[in-house]
């Protein structure tokens, strides 16, 4: 069993059919069969209350909410979230992987519906008691391979594609401002390409954090 000094956040991001769910879940394969302690969350949902949000927000007969109402409601999804999973399981040392945290935030509503960044980042603070993931795989893809690939029913995807272009181009600027922490994946490689790549960069940062097998 590995042992981790503390607790390792690491999301996957990326527009809708990008193949950040899939990477996901294969990271979290490759942490269940390398015995390293994790858990695995969605954005939004992962806690009742939460899936109850998410049926809100992706509901397409919703289709008059107001970008501020959506905000809200993603960030309350995102606090109940922190609060009954996220912060217990980093206190116990253990990987979180999650899918969507933030970024999507900031990409969606900020850049996506021009909300405010500057009131968005507080209230973002505000919900998630300022944690933020330390490593984060931005899964690239042009939006028509991505709608393409994706069911394309829900309230969100059913958004034009200049929306999405919006949101595609605002994951990349957030990349460019944090390169440290955001490394940008080319979603149009195939699935196993791609899992191999972020287990090398998984792997390179646990060691780096002094997380030895
Ligand atoms: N949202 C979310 C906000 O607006 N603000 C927020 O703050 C948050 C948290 C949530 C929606 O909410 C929005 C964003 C979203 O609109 P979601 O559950 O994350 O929705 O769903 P989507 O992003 O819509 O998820 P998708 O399933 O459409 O896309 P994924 O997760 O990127 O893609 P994935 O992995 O499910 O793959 C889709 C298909 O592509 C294939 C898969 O097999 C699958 O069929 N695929 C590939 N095909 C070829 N090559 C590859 N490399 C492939 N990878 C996957």
């Amino acid at each position: 069993m590995h042992s981790l000094k503390r607790g390792v956040f690491i999301s996957f991001e990326g527009v809708e059919g990008s193949g950040k769910t899939t990477q996901a879940e294969a990271l979290v394969e490759w942490l269940a069969r390398s015995q390293i302690p994790h858990i695995f969350v969605r954005e939004p949902g992962s806690t009742s209350v939460g899936e109850a949000i998410r049926e809100i927000l992706l509901n397409p007969v919703n289709k008059e909410m107001h970008p501020k109402c959506e905000v809200l409601l993603f960030l309350a999804a995102r606090s109940q979230l922190t609060y009954e999973k996220i912060l217990g399981a980093l206190n116990q040392k253990k990987v979180v992987v999650a899918d969507r945290f933030s970024d999507s935030t900031i990409a969606y509503q900020v850049y996506g519906h021009d909300l405010p960044a500057r009131m968005v980042a507080i209230l973002n603070r505000f919900a998630t008691a300022g944690i933020k993931p330390d490593l984060t795989f931005l899964v690239d893809i042009d939006v028509d391979t991505g709608r393409q690939r994706s069911a394309g029913n829900d309230r969100m995807e059913k958004r034009d594609a200049q929306y999405h272009e919006r949101v595609r181009e605002g994951y990349l600027r957030l990349a460019r401002r944090a390169k440290k922490r955001i490394k940008i994946l080319d979603g149009s490689k195939p699935v196993d390409v791609l899992s191999n790549e972020v287990i090398v960069q998984v792997k390179q940062f646990l060691a780096r954090k002094g997380h030895k097998p």
